[in-house]
């Protein structure tokens, strides 16, 4: 097989940029190892940038979206029994926020890919990259029993955080910046309207928890837990009980709605980047270069982010053989990964219970409350929530 861009992974990054290259007139490939099945419903995210929203309308992948998707003004920030507004539009010139879950973007992403005769490979095993620092890379696969190689020029390591493109660059290339948080996060979605009409991100003396949101049936809420929590010991009563316990308003003026939970799991949360993004042919994007805790909900938007810049370069390449754009992909990602490293770990560290330190505590319920009184510090946390421009 042979094509212009071998994409290792079809989660957003992958098929978004299969899209983005596709609109410029550049073939690629998509290898993916899970089914069709498994990347369409497979939970993860669920708040889209403006910025984000904005290219995929801009791309032709709005008309599900708009007809959908909740749009948010606010958050609230909860913390002593309280609730804070963050007036995120008022404080930003008017930008939103946008939920819509990242599965129904993986959808409407592969609908349209199989629409325009994109190629998508799913449940490949085996794949192994060659030739990276060459000008003809390969990528070899197995795909319905058959060994295959797929030529291209360039290789675009999308296949997210345990992936293989990022642990085939040899050692000493990269530079790698880590860190784990002593808690995980305890995610449900349940079939009940929303208590709330903007998101609520809570801080409280049991741990931390979020309430957001899918459509006006369906709910997703997390709880901070430990990072190895056994799911088995939560029964639905257990994690509604928490629920109440760490929303509850001082003034009783909270009621949260209980329905049934339909799928729960557990998530650790760890700040993650290497760098350079690129080695040779080979161009990291998304989580297979960089994760973020959920609680600055930018994961998604981050890899868009990346792909945005990676299409225009390879669009340039591919179209001049100039290299100019490529060259600047990884510094010009990283100056975006590292503010929203910075944005999210802060979010985490104001927001978690970071074990029975109550000095910590009280610094955390300072910062909530200079957050929540200056419009200065609030408008920072708006700003950055929304997205910084593009
Ligand atoms: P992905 O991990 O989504 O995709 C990589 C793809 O590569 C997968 O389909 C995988 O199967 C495939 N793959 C892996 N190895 C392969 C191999 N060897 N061969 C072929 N294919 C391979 N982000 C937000 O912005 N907002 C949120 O609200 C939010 N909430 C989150 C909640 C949770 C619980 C989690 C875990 C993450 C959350 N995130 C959130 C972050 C998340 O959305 C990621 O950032 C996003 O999925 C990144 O997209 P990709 O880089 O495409 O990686
Ligand atoms: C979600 O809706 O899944 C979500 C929202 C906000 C976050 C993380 C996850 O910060």
């Amino acid at each position: 097989m042979r094509t212009q861009v071998g994409i290792v992974g079809a989660g957003p990054a992958g098929l978004l940029l299969s899209h983005l290259l596709h609109l410029e007139g550049i073939a690629s490939v998509v290898l993916e190892d899970r089914s069709r099945d498994y990347v369409e419903n497979r939970v993860r995210a669920g708040v889209l940038e403006q910025g984000t929203v904005e290219l995929l309308t801009d791309t032709g992948l709005g008309e599900r979206l708009h007809r959908e998707a909740l749009v948010h003004r606010g958050l609230e920030l909860r913390f002593d029994g309280e609730g804070h507004r963050i007036d995120l539009s008022g404080l930003t010139d008017g930008r939103t926020i946008t939920i819509y879950g990242q599965q129904e973007v993986v959808k409407d992403l592969i609908a349209a890919r199989l629409r325009d005769d994109g190629q998508l490979l799913f449940e490949v095993s085996d794949v192994e990259l060659d030739g990276l620092t060459s000008d003809a890379p390969s990528i070899a696969f197995t795909h319905a029993g058959e060994r295959q190689t797929l030529e291209c020029a360039v290789v675009a390591g999308c296949d997210g955080f345990h992936g293989i493109c990022r642990r085939t660059i040899p050692d000493g290339v990269l530079t790698a910046y880590d860190r784990t948080y002593p808690f995980g996060w305890l995610g449900i979605l349940a079939r009940v309207g929303p208590s709330s009409d903007e998101l609520v991100y809570t801080n409280h003396e049991r741990g931390f928890s979020l309430l957001s949101v899918r459509s006006p049936e369906v709910c997703r809420m997390y709880l901070q837990c430990e990072p190895d929590e056994d799911i088995d010991g939560w029964s639905d009563d257990r994690i509604w009980d928490e629920l109440h316990t760490r929303t509850a308003m001082r003034n009783g003026d909270f009621t949260l709605k209980e329905g049934p939970i339909f799928e729960k799991g557990v998530a650790a949360l760890r700040s993650f980047v290497v760098e350079p993004m690129q080695h040779g042919r080979l161009f990291l994007a998304g989580d297979a270069a960089h994760i973020v805790p959920a609680t600055g909900a930018k994961g998604l938007n981050l890899a868009v982010a990346d792909v945005r810049r990676l299409s225009e370069g390879l669009a340039r390449f591919f179209a001049t053989g100039d290299t100019d754009l490529l060259d600047g992909y990884s510094d010009a990602c990283l100056r975006r990964v590292w503010r929203v490293q910075h944005f999210s770990w802060w979010m985490t560290s104001m927001l978690h219970r970071f074990g029975a330190d109550p000095y910590q505590h009280k610094l955390q319920i300072s910062e909530l409350r200079y957050v929540t009184s200056s419009t200065a510090a609030a408008t920072t946390l708006a700003e950055n929530y929304v997205g910084l421009p593009l």
